[in-house]
C-alpha cells in the first residue's frame, strides 16, 4: 500500500505565536481638538512617535473642544486597559473623577500642554508643556521695549486681547503676562475678547474692536490663527497692520510661530512679533513613557524652553523675572531652518525642571 504521503503526512498544527503586535505598549490619547495650526502639529508629532513600528498601539480621539467628550474618551481607555493615557485638556477644571477612576485602574496619566487645576496633583503622573504665562510676560516686555526704543508713551499704547479658549492654560497664561504689564507698564488696555484659538472668531473679534475703539493701535492675539483672522479684518476696512503705530497702523502679537505663513507674517512686518509656543511633544511624551516603562525617576513637570520672534533689529534681548531671554531676528534662512525642523519632528528642546517625581 502506497502511501501518498500526502494522506499521511501529520497535520502539522501552527504553534499560534502571539503576534508581534501583543508586546505593544498601549497608549491612549485624548486630544482636544483641531482648532488651530498648532493643534494639527501636536497631533501630528503624537502620531508620528506613537506607532507599531516605535512599539506602541496609539488610540487616538479627538475631543472637538468638548470636555465631555474628552472624559468620555479617557473612560473608553480605561475600559481597554491600556498601558497610558495621555490627556492634552481643552480647559483646566472638571478632570477630578476621572482621573481618580484612572488611578483606581493603575494606569498612569500624562498630561500634555495645558493643565489640569485637580485637587490632588497625584491623580496625574506628569506633565509637560509651556509656561504661558512667561510667554505673555516676553511678548509684553517685548512691547514695552518697542514703545521705549521709538519713544511712545505706555498709556499711548491702546491694546485690545483677543483671547483664547477662555479656562485653557495658554489663554490663562498669556492673559496674565499681558495684565502683568499693563500693571507694570501703564499700557492702555481697551478690552479682553474671546477669540478660541481659531481664525473665523479672530476676524469677528477683531471687525467688533475695530468698530468700538477706533484708537486701538496693538492688538494681542493669543494664537497665530486668530492673529490671521485679525490681520484680515484689518486689511477688509483699509487699517494698514504694522509697526507704525504711530501713523495709525495697527500692531499685530501674536503666540504660536508654527506654520510657515505666520513667520513670513513677521518677516514682513504683517505681524511684529510671535512668542513661540513648540507643539512637538510626541518625543518629549515618549521619552517620559520610556522612562516609566524602565522605571526611572521622572520630573512631575517638565516645561519646553521656547523663543520669541521678531523682524525688529532693535530689540535683542528680554530681562524678565531676572533672567535674560534672546530675541531670535527673523531672517528667511532661519525659517526655512525651522520649517525643515518641524517637517521631521526633532525639534524637543525640552527643558528638564523642577522636583524629580
Ligand atoms: C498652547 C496650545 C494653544 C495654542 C493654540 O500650548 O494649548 O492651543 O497656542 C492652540 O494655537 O489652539
Amino acid at each position: 500500500m502506497i502511501l501518498s504521503f500526502s494522506s499521511c503526512k501529520k497535520e502539522v498544527k501552527e504553534e499560534k505565536t502571539e503576534p508581534e503586535t501583543d508586546n505593544l505598549i498601549v497608549v491612549g490619547f485624548s486630544q482636544l481638538g483641531a482648532e488651530s495650526d498648532w493643534r494639527a502639529a501636536n497631533t501630528e508629532s503624537m502620531k508620528s512617535v506613537f506607532t507599531e513600528k516605535n512599539g506602541y498601539r496609539l488610540i487616538f480621539d479627538d475631543a472637538q473642544q468638548k470636555q465631555a467628550n474628552q472624559i468620555t474618551s479617557v473612560r473608553n481607555f480605561i475600559q481597554q486597559e491600556v498601558d497610558y493615557i495621555v490627556i492634552a485638556p481643552v480647559t483646566e477644571k472638571g478632570w477630578d473623577t476621572v482621573l481618580k477612576e484612572a488611578k483606581d485602574a493603575n494606569i498612569p496619566v500624562i498630561i500634555v500642554d495645558r493643565r489640569v487645576d485637580v485637587s490632588d496633583e497625584s491623580l496625574f503622573t506628569c506633565w509637560v508643556g509651556s509656561d504661558f504665562e512667561l510667554e505673555g510676560k516676553k511678548m509684553a516686555e517685548w512691547l514695552y521695549r518697542f514703545t521705549a526704543e521709538h519713544d511712545i508713551a505706555p498709556e499711548d499704547v491702546h491694546i485690545a486681547n483677543i483671547q483664547g479658549t477662555i479656562g485653557a492654560t495658554a489663554q490663562i497664561g498669556r492673559t496674565n503676562g499681558l495684565r502683568w504689564a499693563v500693571e507694570e507698564y501703564g499700557f492702555d488696555l481697551l478690552a479682553e475678547v474671546p477669540g478660541e484659538f481659531t481664525k473665523a472668531r479672530g476676524y469677528e473679534a477683531m471687525e467688533s474692536l475695530l468698530a468700538d475703539y477706533p484708537d486701538i493701535n496693538v492688538v494681542y492675539c493669543e494664537n497665530d490663527n486668530e492673529a490671521f483672522g485679525a490681520i484680515e479684518a484689518c486689511e477688509a476696512v483699509g487699517r494698514i497692520v504694522g509697526t507704525d503705530i504711530q501713523n495709525g497702523e495697527i500692531m499685530i502679537l501674536s503666540f504660536d510661530g508654527v506654520k510657515e505663513e505666520a513667520l513670513t507674517d513677521v518677516l514682513e512686518g504683517k505681524i511684529a512679533c510671535i512668542g513661540e509656543c513648540n507643539p512637538l511633544h510626541g518625543p518629549r511624551v515618549e521619552s517620559l513613557i520610556a522612562r516609566l516603562e524602565a522605571d526611572q525617576s521622572i520630573s512631575k513637570y517638565t516645561y519646553v524652553d521656547e523663543e520669541i520672534f521678531s523682524a525688529d533689529e532693535s530689540i535683542e534681548s528680554l530681562l524678565i523675572d531676572n533672567t535674560v531671554y534672546n530675541v531670535i531676528r527673523l531672517t528667511p534662512e532661519y525659517v526655512e531652518e525651522r520649517m525643515e525642523l518641524f517637517n521631521v519632528g526633532s525639534y524637543t528642546n525640552t527643558n528638564q525642571s523642577q522636583d524629580a517625581y
